[in-house]
């Protein structure tokens, strides 16, 4: 057994070394998503072949991950999202191999193809080491069978699911709108059956929990990815998260808010599905209405319990890539700032640092290490530069709810979190020089005072009626914050305060005080005239 120090002290210093990480740690953090077999092959190779159409192990492994932690730690994030590590079904099935790690056949050992029990420990502790953290993907609604549902080989599962009697009886998901059938009949299909194990049952319920425990304690797992979340009762995941007892984001694959965020009643966060639908909406094209995601925003902070709890992101596994969507460059780099910006824990999928472009499972389940893990893109830079302000923040930031403080539609709109004000578009790469001026007062930023752009540092003034003037270039996003703070931080030192800035602020401080003393003697003068 490793040292446990007190949880209390853990989360007051922050020690790396502590496990069973809480909610509230995990809101600071920003999480790389990888696809265990496709993110780094042992030994640095950055050749070895991968088709993503053949559906098939290509070879990546946990030993590969640490060999490559400077790449994802040089993007800034602290956490990594890891592929489902028990042992699969093996061979080839009517859709492919198992190298994606859902199909579970025995949650009691390891995918062999990923490593051994060692070399994830050593994953798990080259992260602590680096103060990251290590969020492992987890199935407990199915197992997987290969063939004819009437074929089951029940006994072939890892004890004690080796009987019928741990799964419901077979029938197929085929109505979304049926919550019980939902929950209670099987994904997949007559290729590959994902086997729906009887969470309602208690003693599978103890099972799963004692398992889920016992990983996280052996591998000092930080937080858990719920697979398939939605189609298991809401009791059974309160449970498990309780019994797991670290951070767990539950994947509720639903457009709709009043549908998803009542999950958040279970597990302590959610993959921000709702807000990816309108994301992807939104920034795919020149022609999306802003008000789609404008409006999500909204009602997600009013509706939902925590949405700083969510995890934001534009891209994964399941999805088309967003640079399939559209080729603009502006429209994708409004998607990934605002994944970067907004409410909630980031999470980038492996491979959009490089814009990579496959369309649906299998083509976006790419090979990392074919690019050689290069740095020199200009996506990686963003997204370095993105997560160092991220982390640059004070607490008060990661519990401040994002809110709309400005639209012009169809294209633009300005989000207040903090001090930031980012302004997100779809007018897209070929718009030219444009102009937004954010109304009086709403940055919350003093009159005279100046803001910088932290992607680039282009500056401008709040104007002493307090509007602000932005310029946005050819559809480019905007994330605006206080010069004197950013310089406090270490962004755009090389961008003084300009002189008129300060004359303006003495100007406005006199300013200031002269209307207050107009002010006060007005209220003198007819207190004596009453
Ligand atoms: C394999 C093939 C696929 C093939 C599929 C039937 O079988 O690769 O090409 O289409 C893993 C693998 C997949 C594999 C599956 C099944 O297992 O990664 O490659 O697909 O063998 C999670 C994981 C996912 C994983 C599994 C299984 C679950 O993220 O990577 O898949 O452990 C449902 C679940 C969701 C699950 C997803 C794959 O299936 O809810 O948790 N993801 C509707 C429903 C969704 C449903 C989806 C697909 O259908 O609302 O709940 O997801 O069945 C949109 C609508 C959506 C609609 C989609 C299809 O269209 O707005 O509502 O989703 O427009
Ligand atoms: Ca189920």
């Amino acid at each position: 057994m490793h040292f446990h120090l007190p949880l209390l002290l853990c989360a007051l210093l922050s020690i790396p070394l502590c496990e069973a990480a809480t909610p509230e740690q995990w809101r600071t953090r920003s999480i790389y998503q990888v696809l265990t077999d496709r993110f780094a092959v042992a030994n640095g190779s950055s050749t070895r072949p991968c088709d993503t159409g053949a559906r098939q192990y290509c070879g990546g492994s946990y030993r590969g991950i640490v060999e490559q932690l400077d790449y994802i730690q040089g993007m800034g994030f602290t956490a990594i999202w890891i592929s489902p590590v028990v042992k699969n079904i093996d061979g080839r099935t009517g859709w492919g191999e198992a190298f994606h790690g859902y199909w579970a056949q025995d949650i009691a050992q390891l995918n062999p193809h990923f490593g051994t029990a060692a070399e994830l420990a050593e994953l798990s502790d080259a992260l602590h080491a680096r103060g990251m953290y290590l969020m492992v993907d987890v199935v407990p609604n199915h197992f997987a069978h290969a063939g004819d549902v009437e074929a089951v080989a029940y006994e072939g599962f890892g004890a004690p699911f080796n009987k019928k009697s741990a799964f419901h009886k077979h029938c197929w998901i085929t109505d979304y709108d049926d919550q019980e059938m939902v929950e209670n009949c099987w994904l997949g299909d007559k290729k590959v059956a994902l086997v729906d194990v009887d969470t309602t049952l208690p003693w599978v319920q103890e099972t799963m929990n004692s398992w889920v425990k016992e990983l996280v304690e052996t591998y000092r797992i930080d937080g858990l990815r719920i697979d398939t979340a939605k189609h298991m009762g809401q009791q059974f995941l309160y449970s498990f998260n309780a019994a797991a007892a670290v951070f767990s984001m539950g994947e509720v694959y639903h457009e709709d808010p009043g549908y998803t965020c009542q999950y958040q009643n279970a597990v302590d966060g959610l993959l921000n599905y709702p807000i990816w639908y309108s994301l992807t909406s939104v920034f795919q094209s020149t022609r999306g209405d802003i008000l789609r995601l404008t409006m999500m925003i909204n009602v997600m902070r009013d509706y939902c319990l925590d949405t700083n709890l969510f995890g934001t992101f534009s891209e994964n596994h399941d999805q088309a890539r967003f640079p399939s969507l559209t080729s603009d460059q502006s429209l994708i780099t409004n998607a990934l700032t605002f994944t970067l910006i907004h409410d909630g824990i980031p999470i980038i999928y492996a491979g959009q640092e490089h814009q990579f472009s496959g369309k649906n499972d299998p083509y976006n389940r790419e090979a990392l290490w074919h690019t050689g893990f290069s740095r020199d893109s200009p996506h990686y830079r963003l997204i370095s530069k993105l997560n160092a302000f991220r982390a640059a923040q004070p607490y008060s930031y990661f519990t401040d709810k994002a809110r709309v403080i400005h639209i012009a539609p169809p294209h633009t709109f300005a989000l207040r979190k903090g001090p930031a004000v980012s302004i997100l578009t779809n007018l897209g790469a070929r718009s030219g020089r444009k102009w937004i001026t954010l109304p009086k007062g709403r940055t919350g930023w003093m009159p005279g005072s100046w803001a910088a752009d932290i992607l680039n540092c282009y500056i401008t003034r709040v104007k002493f009626n307090g509007y602000v003037d932005v310029r946005i270039d050819n559809g480019r996003p905007r994330v605006l914050y206080p010069l004197l703070d950013l310089h406090e931080m270490g962004f755009c030192r090389d961008i003084a305060v300009p002189a008129i800035g300060w004359l303006e602020i003495l100007v406005n401080w006199i300013g200031g005080w002269s209307w207050w003393g107009l002010g006060a003697a007005a209220v003198g003068w007819k207190r004596k005239e009453l």
